[in-house]
């Protein structure tokens, strides 16, 4: 029996990740959940699912949510509140909170000795290095819950690091594969926020558009997996049923493949290093008898050169790049600049910034403050 915790129980990772939860109840405990601001929604989850402890991190919402609830859970709000979910006796956590909290919350823990199912990648981007560092000192696992990294994952298992080539993550290519560059400067929201495998939140979807999240993905790939820049690959299957491949040194080529879905990620970063039945995901091969291929157009989509050149750079540029891209997506979304001013105003910010090597959770802060300050005087025209 494994006890699990979930870090934002109320968004589509968390979501389901409780339904899975409670297919398999002779082999999971549920001990706590916590969502933000959706108390209706963690209260529906409280009486369904019944976990020993629930949370609301938005204070506010602390009232709403203790006045409805009869039975005998444990109640407790605010960042205090997640912090004290932390220090209770779990096997595992999937930590799926955005932003900052999600990144102190991954710290406490490891520090604390907990597995962590990561389904919160700009955690990773931003933090890499101390994540993965204080995760090998504390003896601790971060398991991907990012469709392209469980493949990577799967692929990887019983295979030795320094057999490994290529890492090949697939991408579908998001809504504009097949536009030109002169054509992305006229691309209105509605336009990006229609993917066309994938129903996910809104900011994650124009990340497809612009191909930043592959770009974001190579950034995970290289420190979920120790794995060199040179080595990581990107390819576009716009069918997106190979979530991603791992070519080894002798040719040979490994692939995890099954319909667009997440359950399949979450389950694995759960059960892992068991596999659980599901019968309900039956891969039909005379449905799916197309697989195709392309090149990335890295001229089309900067976004991904601009991901490898942060990466590559190391220190705080990743921050930058993440920060930045939060940002101005939420600009985009709101219709106060154009799409390609994405990509723009990521670069200047970039070469705006003066980096920090190895930095610490502080540098980080302050880097998140700098590119705030940078991208709120800026001027758009
Ligand atoms: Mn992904």
């Amino acid at each position: 029996m494994k006890k699990i915790g979930i870090l934002g129980s109320t968004g589509s990772v968390g979501s389901q990740a409780l339904e899975i939860i409670n297919e398999y109840p002779e082999k999971f405990e549920l001990v706590f959940i916590s969502g933000h601001t959706n108390f209706q929604k963690l209260l529906e989850q409280k009486e369904k699912y019944n976990p020993k402890h629930i949370c609301i991190s938005d204070d506010s919402h602390y009232n709403n949510l203790k006045e409805n609830i009869i039975s005998d859970s444990n109640i407790s709000g605010g960042y205090n509140g997640l912090l004290e979910l932390c220090n209770m006796d779990v096997d595992i956590v999937l930590n799926s909170i955005m932003g900052y909290k999600g990144l102190y919350l991954s710290i406490q823990l490891i520090e604390n000795k907990i597995d962590l199912a990561l389904s919160n990648k700009e955690s990773i981007v931003q933090a890499g290095s101390i994540l993965t560092e204080l995760a090998k000192k504390n003896n601790v696992n971060i398991f991907p819950v990012d469709s392209e990294h469980s493949a990577l994952w799967q692929c990887i298992i019983g295979e030795k690091i320094k057999s490994i080539d290529k890492l090949i993550l697939t991408g579908s290519g998001g809504p504009f594969r097949t536009y030109k560059r002169e054509d992305l400067y006229r691309i209105k929201k509605e336009q990006a926020l229609k993917h066309p495998n994938w129903s996910m939140g809104n900011k994650i979807t124009i990340d497809s558009a612009t191909m930043m999240n592959k770009g974001f993905e190579v950034i995970e790939a290289h420190w979920l997996f120790n794995i060199s820049y040179d080595k990581i690959d990107i390819v576009v299957h716009p069918e997106s049923i190979i979530h991603s491949m791992v070519k080894f040194i002798d040719g040979s080529i490994k692939a995890q493949l099954s319909d667009p879905t997440m359950r399949i990620p979450i389950q694995y970063a759960l059960s892992y290093p068991e596999r659980f039945i599901n019968n309900n995901l039956q891969f039909d091969f005379t449905k799916n008898n197309k697989f195709s291929f392309e090149e990335v157009d890295y001229d089309k989509f900067r976004c991904i050169k601009l991901a490898y050149e942060a990466g590559r750079s190391g220190g705080t540029y990743p921050v930058v790049l993440n920060v930045a891209n939060d940002l101005l997506v939420d600009l985009f979304l709101i219709d106060k600049i154009k799409f390609l001013d994405i990509e723009k105003v990521i670069e200047e910010s970039l070469n705006n910034h003066s980096s920090i090597s190895n930095p610490t959770i502080d540098d980080i802060k302050e880097t998140v403050e700098c590119v705030e300050t940078y991208i709120k005087n800026y001027k758009f025209n």
